[in-house]
């Protein structure tokens, strides 16, 4: 067998090469069916795996251990004795399994560094963009690569925004560009990979029970930055991401580019007044700037809060740097369209505005949200995930005319309340039967909001609790809000 060193192209010889497959969501499948078309020796191990998964390993002859069978470190896992360790992003770097990985000195990838191997399957082999931030993320994935087709490329949004990146390399044709949305959990993991140019958002806490404290969370999200070859792209108004910039190693020649909400400095894509400005990748940086779109453009996608603004102008920054030119940019800015629960305005009755932004699972974009409404009843409360709620609560209680406090931990968000908002009015949804936790939320927020409110769900917390997801959450909030006030 071939070391893993020499395993470095789709065309390396990966038969019979045994490798432990963790976790069987969407990225331990498209794991182990790609390991299995390259002829490798897989097992999978997965505690929860979804039937129809394990149906297709049948078919496809790979091996697997799941269920509590598969909880520690199985007999099986041992006895399979792997070269490699493909794991999935969610399990935890001090889980049994990985520990056990790393004390036999097995090396673990994510499917990012197997994918980085493989990206020469078709002859056109696609250079990447990264994207991660707290906040924004995706909808920033979303719009650069809407940019990049613009200008006419063939491209694939792909990684944490929901498609496994295997699934694009595996891609018959090929593209010109992969727009990565990367999480910490994928980071955490990643050796090298060589982006043509990388963007870190904001950061700001989240998933401190996965990483283990808000440093090591930060340091992580920095190596996005790592080998970028092009340009850094990095948030003027954070300045934890410049840090995190100057101490990357990028390769030489890469620039770094700073994007900002404000006016922008020579290298920097930023606003003047109305204008999305671009000063970095024009020959006459100190002097000129590049008009890209307007506010009006930008009005085009939706509410143009500061947030849209910062995502489109690292969006434009990342664009830019692969070459897309202005005209590109503002057309597909004036074509693009933001996902669902992402500040969606669900329906305006007897003057109070309902809005559903169950994407808001931490503080960092409920911070966002509520800055964006004067008079707000907030419907807040999940899986808190091992983040402090109390500075939020304390720096918007003078907007918040009533609370829905909803989740499994809605201790913590009610101490917080009582704590920071002793005027604000307060109701508890038990959450006894979960089936009912959000027809129960939205009424009570019906009776604490008055005409010129707005009742928002920005629940600062994961959903898993008690939906399937935010998504569900967020169906689940407009279905009652409807139910509620008797529209379809
Ligand atoms: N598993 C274990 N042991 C563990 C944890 C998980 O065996 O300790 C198993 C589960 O039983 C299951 C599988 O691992 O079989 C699930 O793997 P996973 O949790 O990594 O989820 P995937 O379905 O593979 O989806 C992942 C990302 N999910 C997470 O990182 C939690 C998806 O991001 C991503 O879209 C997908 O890979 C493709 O890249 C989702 C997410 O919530 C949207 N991301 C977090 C976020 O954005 O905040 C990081």
């Amino acid at each position: 067998m071939a070391s893993l060193d020499s395993l470095t192209s789709w065309h390396s010889d990966w038969k019979q090469l045994k490798v432990a497959v963790i976790g069987l969501g969407v990225t331990g499948f498209s794991v182990a069916d790609t390991l299995a078309e390259l002829g490798c020796e897989v097992l999978v191990l997965a505690e929860k795996a979804d039937p129809e998964y394990i149906d297709i390993l049948d078919v496809l002859g790979v091996s697997h251990v799941s269920g509590e069978a598969a909880a520690g470190v199985p007999n099986q896992l041992v006895e399979f004795k792997p070269e490699l360790v493909v794991t999935s992003p969610g399990v935890k770097p001090d889980s049994a399994i990985i520990r056990w990985a790393g004390e036999n000195r097995i090396p673990v990838w994510v499917d990012v560094d197997l994918a980085w191997r493989l990206r020469d399957k078709t002859a056109k082999v696609a250079k990447w963009v990264t994207i991660t931030g707290t906040n924004g993320k995706t909808t920033t994935t979303q719009l650069a690569a809407a940019m990049l087709e613009a200008a006419g490329n063939r491209v694939a949004a792909c990684g944490n925004i929901g498609v496994p990146i295997l699934d694009c390399i595996r891609d018959p044709e090929g593209f010109d560009y992969l727009v990565v949305e990367l999480s910490s959990f994928q980071l955490h993991y990643i050796d090298a990979i060589f982006p043509e140019a990388s963007a870190l958002l904001n950061i700001d806490l989240d998933h401190i029970d996965w990483h283990g404290s808000f440093e090591v969370y930060a340091a992580t999200k920095g190596k996005i930055y790592q080998n970028t070859l092009t340009a850094a792209v990095y948030n003027r108004r954070d300045a934890r991401t410049q840090e995190l910039l100057e101490n990357a190693d990028v390769v030489e020649g890469c620039r770094a580019i700073g994007f900002s909400v404000g006016v922008p400095g020579p290298s920097d894509i930023g606003y003047s007044e109305d204008i999305l400005c671009d000063r970095a990748f024009l020959d006459n940086r100190y002097h000129e700037a590049l008009e890209v779109a307007t506010f009006e453009d930008i009005a085009e996608i939706g509410v143009v809060t500061p947030h849209l603004l910062a995502n489109v102008a690292a969006a434009t920054a990342l664009a830019r740097a692969c070459g897309a030119e202005p005209a590109d940019i503002r057309s597909a800015i004036r074509s693009f369209k933001l996902d669902k629960h992402r500040i969606e305005l669900v329906a305006v009755h007897k003057g109070i505005s309902w809005i559903d932004d169950s994407k808001a699972t931490n503080p960092h974009a409920t911070n966002a949200s509520l800055e964006s409404f004067e008079h707000v009843v907030w419907i807040v409360g999940g899986l808190l995930k091992g983040v402090d709620i109390a500075p939020l609560v304390q720096s918007h209680a003078s907007r918040l005319r009533g609370a829905v406090v909803i989740g499994a931990e809605r201790q913590v968000v009610l101490d917080a309340l009582a704590a920071h908002a002793i005027d604000v009015p307060v109701i508890e949804i038990s959450g006894e039967d979960n089936s009912q936790v959000m027809t129960q939320a939205v009424l009570a927020a019906s009776n604490l909001a008055a005409e010129g409110d707005t009742v928002l769900l920005a629940p600062s917390s994961a959903s898993m609790d008690q939906f399937k997801d935010y998504a569900d959450r967020g169906n689940q909030f407009a279905a009652a809000v409807h139910a509620l006030i008797g529209e379809k």
